[in-house]
């Protein structure tokens, strides 16, 4: 056969699938194709023609993977669940021993760990690798979070760190400008080996949750100005557009600025004020709350971001509700600009807490699956390419370059200055929602998180007494070393205190 063979595969040509093999076209490797749709396929590559590297369709999965290098390595990019299932049953028994499949799809890392063993046990290597940045950073330049066999991410390393986004090695700020046929020339890819099995789709998961977290927070910043201070969706735009170049400055505030001073084509007013509010979701936010949950890591404002869409997408009882339960009518007297400021810094210190807790997670997963996660490196690949990318994820490299094993964020020097320098504005904003009923669930979550994190004594005192009183579940004591265990004989319910 005189056919060139090609540096990779791509299987699965929706949006993310095609944007991905023009990324990899893009820089000079060949990348054959295939879908499960021929015509699809077809289409695809005849519009596409000219790329440096060059597609090559394939009808025929058997072809397709007889058209590529030795080892194969082939990216499976098709609906993340069963159709990732059936694309491996079929390729298979197509490949030979050490052959690659790579995962690109937003797998739950359950699956990965499952499918890395299964392969393995077929002799073939297997790479689950988050791809972040929806269909644009595909296209020029996503965050990569590959993992699974070490040996094996060597093979498309290459590969990975070219079509990654790239930031500036001084600043971290990405690096922009890329066009078909015209990638980045230099600076630091955002793709690095995160870890053995599931570990980079885990944590492509956790940037997912902090995705939630952060659009809830800008979200009700939005609420704030809107309900509280009356302003209009293009007015809030444009704080938002004057809020993106300090601390905030980041992809999810930028494209806020740019959705709030949007106008409807079909009426000419604002397009967010004819939005729907009840809010979707494909379920990274909740499998991270899952997460938390089952390994006891206090991701409350995470999981907040996840109720909060829960809550709106019961639009039908809120319509009834709001007929039925009361609350104060919202009404403001002060500084509109200092309010202005206060949502502000109630932003940028709920968004430290929520990432302090997607890393308090990261952290205690590692521990689970028997990962080392370099937590310096992941935020790293953070600053470009992902939906979260952000001015901030510099600073939390920094953090973890101070200290790699930093317990908590707020505890990183930097962090603490600034949660000092601008809390009581957060605790104005969460104040003044609770006053006039506006809800803020994650602002309020967060500010309950850190000042619980911050506190030498909560009250589980009483919860040990209550457990121990029902349930003869013991407690530790105040004047006892830990892990000495008391119980008493409470009395019946009701009935007079113990005699001392
Ligand atoms: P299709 O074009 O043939 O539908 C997103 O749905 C992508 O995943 C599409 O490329 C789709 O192929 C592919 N896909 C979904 N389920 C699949 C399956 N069970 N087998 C193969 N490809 C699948």
């Amino acid at each position: 056969m005189s056919e060139q063979l090609s540096d990779i595969g791509l299987v699965g040509l929706a949006v993310m699938g095609q944007n991905l093999a023009l990324n990899i076209a893009d820089h000079g490797f060949r990348i054959s194709v295939y879908n499960r749709t021929t015509a699809t396929m077809e289409k695809f590559v005849a519009e596409n023609p000219n790329t440096p590297g060059g597609l090559a369709g394939h009808a025929s999965l058997a072809d397709f993977v007889a058209s590529l290098k030795r080892p194969r390595r082939v990216i499976i990019l098709v609906k993340a669940g069963a159709g990732t299932d059936a694309v491996i049953d079929q390729l298979v028994p197509l490949m030979e021993q050490g052959d690659i499949v790579i995962d690109g799809g937003n797998a739950n890392w359950n699956d990965t760990i499952r499918r890395e063993k299964d392969l393995k046990a077929k002799g073939l290597r297997f790479i689950g690798s988050g791809v972040s940045g929806g269909e644009e950073g595909a296209r020029f330049g996503p965050a990569l979070m590959p993992g699974g066999d070490p040996a094996a991410y060597k093979e498309i390393e290459a590969i990975w760190n070219a079509i990654a986004a790239k930031v500036d090695a001084e600043t971290g700020k990405p690096l922009e400008g890329a066009a078909p046929g015209k990638p980045v020339v230099g600076g630091v890819p955002c793709a690095t080996f995160i870890g053995p099995d599931g570990a980079g789709h885990y944590v492509k998961m956790c940037h997912n949750g902090i995705e939630y977290g952060d659009m809830q927070m800008i979200c009700e910043a939005y609420w704030m100005m809107s309900s509280l201070l009356g302003m209009s969706a293009d007015e809030c735009g444009k704080v938002f557009a004057k809020w993106n170049t300090g601390v905030l400055d980041s992809f999810l505030i930028e494209i806020t600025a740019d959705i709030l001073q949007q106008k409807d084509p079909m009426t000419g007013g604002s397009i967010v004020d004819y939005i729907l509010d009840t809010a979707g979701q494909k379920g990274t936010g909740k499998w991270t709350s899952v997460s938390a949950l089952d390994m006891g890591v206090p991701a409350a404002t995470i999981a907040e971001s996840v109720f909060a869409r829960y809550l709106s997408a019961i639009k039908a009882e809120r319509v009834a509700a709001a007929k039925i339960l009361t609350g104060p009518t919202p009404a403001f007297t002060g500084d509109k600009e200092a309010c202005i400021q206060a949502i502000h810094d109630a932003l940028y210190c709920s968004k430290i807490c929520s990432y302090a807790q997607g890393f308090q997670l990261m952290r205690e997963a590692q521990k689970e699956y028997k990962w080392k996660l370099n937590f310096g490196e992941i935020s790293m690949i953070w600053r470009g390419g992902c939906i979260i990318r952000a001015r901030f994820l510099q600073k939390i490299k920094e953090a973890f370059d101070r200290n790699g094993e930093l317990a908590n964020l707020l505890l990183d020097p930097y962090f603490k200055s600034e949660i000092d320098r601008t809390q009581s504005n957060w605790r104005t904003v969460v104040a003044e929602a609770s006053l006039n009923g506006i809800p803020v669930p994650t602002f309020a979550s967060a500010l309950a998180y850190y000042d619980s994190y911050r506190s030498l004594r909560l009250p589980a005192n009483l919860l040990q007494g209550q457990r121990d009183f029902f349930g003869a579940h013991t407690y530790e004591r105040t004047d006892q070393p830990r892990g000495k265990f008391y119980h008493i004989d409470w009395p019946e319910p009701g009935r007079p205190q113990l005699e001392m």
